[in-house]
């Protein structure tokens, strides 16, 4: 096959996908031991996440992300210290100080805002940033991700729409992994791919299998391309599957068989990667071990370097949440 990207720039991506799992798997270790109140996992969306990442230029264009996008935050230049300071809700976490929820992103570095636990509302922020680029007359892109049940959720309607009316430079990343928390994709829409929602609103949707890391690339690429040069917004659906519980307050086991998450295991979007890369002799056995040995000393040294971190200052809990009170100033 014609690989889309340089043979270094795809092990780069592999590395990040790999990385972003075994951090992630250390996270639900982590908090089964006592040693953090909560996880929501990235574990079978990382394909989706990498090829969306690598689509935009990273640091350059602007990225409204959602709360299982562990990969995509790697790609960006978050650090698995930073990861853990902020599971661990510790000083110097760079989305919040230690006071949010971990993985409520915001890296101001990577121009990555801050998003808020309402489902749905990183979309008309999305669109807010896309319309002030558009105002500006920049060459910046915004991509925004949510689920699929957060599609269902009026604010999503709202900030896609507004895209289109003023053909805004955005990309909303659909990132269908058929439930929301318990609730099925039929259960809350009768369309059969969230994307088609996109048609009504008059922009193009796009569904692509979100398993295969080149696949979403690709889809994302063009609509990234198509964003930036004028052309209007797309919403582009990835499917995949959300192999972990919802999150760590989550028991999965009441409300969908053990054969169907077996039954999607088979497709783990890290071991498709690794398929296609051994294929094309760029993955070997030899590297696989080597990016191994790596992860494991990475996420070692993250956890170390959480765990000794300081707590934040008790006072540090008001600021910069509210302003300083100058009435007597
Ligand atoms: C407006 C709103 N309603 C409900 C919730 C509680 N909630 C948090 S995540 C979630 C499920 C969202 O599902 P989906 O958009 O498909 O994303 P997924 O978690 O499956 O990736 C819900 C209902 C919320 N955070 N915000
Ligand atoms: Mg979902």
């Amino acid at each position: 096959m014609v690989l889309p990207l340089p043979e270094e720039i795809l092990l780069e991506m592999y590395w990040t996908m790999l990385l972003s799992r075994r951090l992630d798997e250390r996270a639900w270790a982590l908090h089964r031991q006592g040693k953090i109140t909560f996880h929501i996992s990235a574990i079978g969306h990382e394909a989706a996440q990498i090829g969306a990442a690598y689509a935009i230029r990273r640091g350059y264009d602007w990225v409204a992300p959602y709360y299982r996008d562990l990969t995509l935050m790697l790609a960006l230049g978050y650090t698995p210290r930073e990861f853990m300071l902020s599971l661990m809700g510790k000083k110097g976490d760079p989305c919040s100080g230690g006071r949010q929820m971990p993985s409520h992103w915001s890296l101001k570095r990577a121009n990555v805002i801050s998003h808020s636990s309402p489902v749905a509302t990183q979309t008309s922020h999305a669109a807010g940033i896309g319309l002030a680029i558009k105002l500006r007359g920049e060459d910046k892109v915004v991509i925004t991700a949510a689920g699929e049940g957060s599609t269902s959720q009026g604010e999503w309607y709202e900030g896609v729409n507004w895209a289109a009316v003023q053909k805004l430079p955005v990309v909303f990343m659909i990132v269908n992994n058929l439930y929301a928390i318990s609730v099925r994709q039929e259960q809350q829409m009768a369309v059969a791919n969230a994307a088609d929602k996109a048609h009504g609103l008059g922009l193009p949707g796009v569904a692509v299998d979100g398993m295969d890391f080149l696949a979403v690339y690709k889809v994302m690429k063009e609509a990234v391309e198509r964003a930036r040069s004028g052309e209007g917004p797309t919403v582009v659906e990835a499917k995949v599957y959300r192999i972990t519980p919802h999150s760590s307050d989550d028991d999965d086991r009441s409300y969908r068989t053990r054969e169907e998450v077996e039954h999607f295991k088979q497709r783990d979007p890290l071991f498709i990667a690794r398929q296609k890369l051994e294929k094309e002799g760029i993955l070997t056995a030899q590297k696989i071990e080597e990016f191994e040995q790596r992860a494991r000393e990475v996420v070692n040294d993250a956890v170390r370097f959480g765990e000794s971190a300081p707590y934040p200052a008790p006072e540090e809990a008001a600021f910069p949440v509210y302003a300083e009170d100058v009435r007597h100033a």
